[in-house]
C-alpha cells in the first residue's frame, strides 16, 4: 500500500511504500545474510521487550518535563508519543546532550530480553559501537521547509566500520510524525550516492538522483527495531504532527565481526594515537589517509586532530594492523 505524507507542495516527498518485515528469518543467518544485501535493512516488527524500552523512553519523557515543552505526563502511558504542549523551545538542547551524559544505552542493552534477541539475531554476542543519538524531535517550526532532513548513505563517514545501523523508535511514530524512510535494494553494490562539495566532504544525496520507486517507511511503533545497512540511503522526516518524535539510533555488530577499539585516549599527535580500554593499552598510526573526523564527519588534517582530540576523551578506531583508518568521537 502506498502512502503519501503530508509537505509543501514546492518540496513533495516520493511515494512511499511499506517496510518488509523480516521476523520469518530469524534464526537463518543465511538467510538473514541475502536479505541484507538484497533489501539492505532488517525490520523486526514487535521483538525487543516493551518494559525495558518503556524504562529506556522514561529518559525522554523526562528530559522533555524538564524543559517544560510537554505537561507532566503522571502515570499516563507514553507509548503513543507524547504532546508538544507549545513552550519555548528556545533553549531546547535538539542534540539532547544531557540524556546522552547519562548514556542510558548501556543499561538498555544490558536488559535480559534485550541482550537474548540481538545474541539470538546474530548467532553471536552483540558489539555496541557507542555511536548513539537520541533524539526527542518536536513539530516542525518552519513548515515551509522540506520534510527532508538529509539524504545520505552512513557509510561514506565511517569508513572501516561494518557496524549495522541500529534505529529503534521508543513510542509510535506515524505518518505525521515522520520518522525514518529509506531506499530499499540500493545497497548490494556499495555504491557512494553522495556527489562531493567544494570542501571535498560527501554533500547531501539528491532526491533525484534515488529511483522514486524505492523509498518505504512504516508506521514504527515501540517494540520494533530496523538496522540499516551502511549503503542503504536514507533520511529523517520532520515532524508535522503536535507530539514528539521519540527514537535512539545506535550502531551494533556481532562480537566476531572486525569490531573497532573503543577506548580512552592516552597521547595523541598528528602521527599516533595511544589509548587504553579495559583490556590494557594500544597504539595505532594515524597518516594522512587515515580519516580522523570530528562529531559532524569533516575530515581532521594536521594540528586541528591535537585540537579536537585530546587525552582522556573517548574514540572510536577501526584500523589494519597497527594502523588507524578511521578516528571518531562517539557522538
Ligand atoms: O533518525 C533520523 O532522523 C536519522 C537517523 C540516521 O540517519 C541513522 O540512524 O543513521
Ligand atoms: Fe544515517
Amino acid at each position: 500500500m502506498a502512502t503519501q505524507l503530508k509537505d509543501t507542495p514546492s518540496a513533495s516527498l516520493p511515494e512511499m511504500q511499506e517496510l518488509k518485515t523480516h521476523n520469518h528469518l530469524l534464526g537463518d543467518l543465511a538467510a538473514l545474510d541475502e536479505a541484507w544485501e538484497m533489501d539492505g535493512y532488517w525490520f523486526f516488527r514487535d521483538v525487543l521487550d516493551k518494559d525495558a524500552v518503556a524504562r529506556l523512553r522514561q529518559h525522554w519523557i523526562d528530559e522533555l518535563e524538564t524543559n517544560g515543552v510537554i505537561d507532566p505526563v503522571g502515570n499516563a502511558a507514553t507509548d503513543k508519543s507524547v504532546q508538544y504542549n507549545g513552550g519555548s523551545l528556545e533553549t531546547y538542547p535538539f542534540r539532547m546532550e544531557p540524556i546522552a551524559a547519562k548514556r542510558p544505552w548501556t543499561s538498555f542493552v544490558a536488559e535480559k530480553p534485550i541482550n537474548d534477541f540481538f545474541t539470538h539475531l546474530f548467532q553471536d554476542d552483540p558489539f555496541w559501537v557507542p555511536v548513539v543519538e537520541y533524539r526527542a524531535t518536536p513539530p516542525q517550526q518552519d513548515t515551509s521547509k522540506s520534510r527532508i532532513d538529509a539524504i545520505h548513505q552512513d557509510g561514506p563517514f565511517s569508513p572501516g566500520i561494518p557496524f549495522r545501523i541500529c534505529w529503534i523508535p521508543l513510542a509510535e511514530i506515524d505518518a505525521d510524525i515522520g520518522g525514518l524512510i529509506l531506499a530499499e535494494g540500493l545497497a548490494a553494490d556499495k555504491f557512494n550516492y553522495h556527489s562531493k562539495n567544494e570542501a571535498g566532504s560527501n554533500a547531501p544525496i539528491q532526491l533525484e538522483n534515488i529511483p522514486a520507486d524505492r523509498w518505504r517507511r512504516t508506521t514504527y511503533q515501540a517494540g520494533d527495531v530496523l538496522l540499516m545497512n551502511l549503503w542503504t540511503p536514507h533520511t529523517g522526516i520532520a515532524n508535522r504532527s503536535d507530539r514528539f518524535r521519540l527514537s535512539m539510533d545506535h550502531r551494533v555488530m556481532a562480537k566476531g565481526a572486525k569490531c573497532p577499539f573503543v577506548g580512552k585516549i592516552e597521547e595523541i599527535s598528528e602521527s599516533h594515537v595511544t589509548v587504553v580500554d579495559a583490556n590494557g593499552r594500544r597504539t595505532f598510526s594515524i597518516d594522512p589517509e587515515t580519516y580522523v573526523r570530528n562529531t559532524v564527519g569533516q575530515k581532521l588534517n594536521g594540528s586541528e586532530i591535537t585540537n579536537f582530540h585530546t587525552p582522556g576523551s573517548e574514540v572510536i578506531i577501526a584500523y589494519d594492523a597497527d594502523r588507524a583508518s578511521v578516528v571518531r568521537p562517539p557522538h
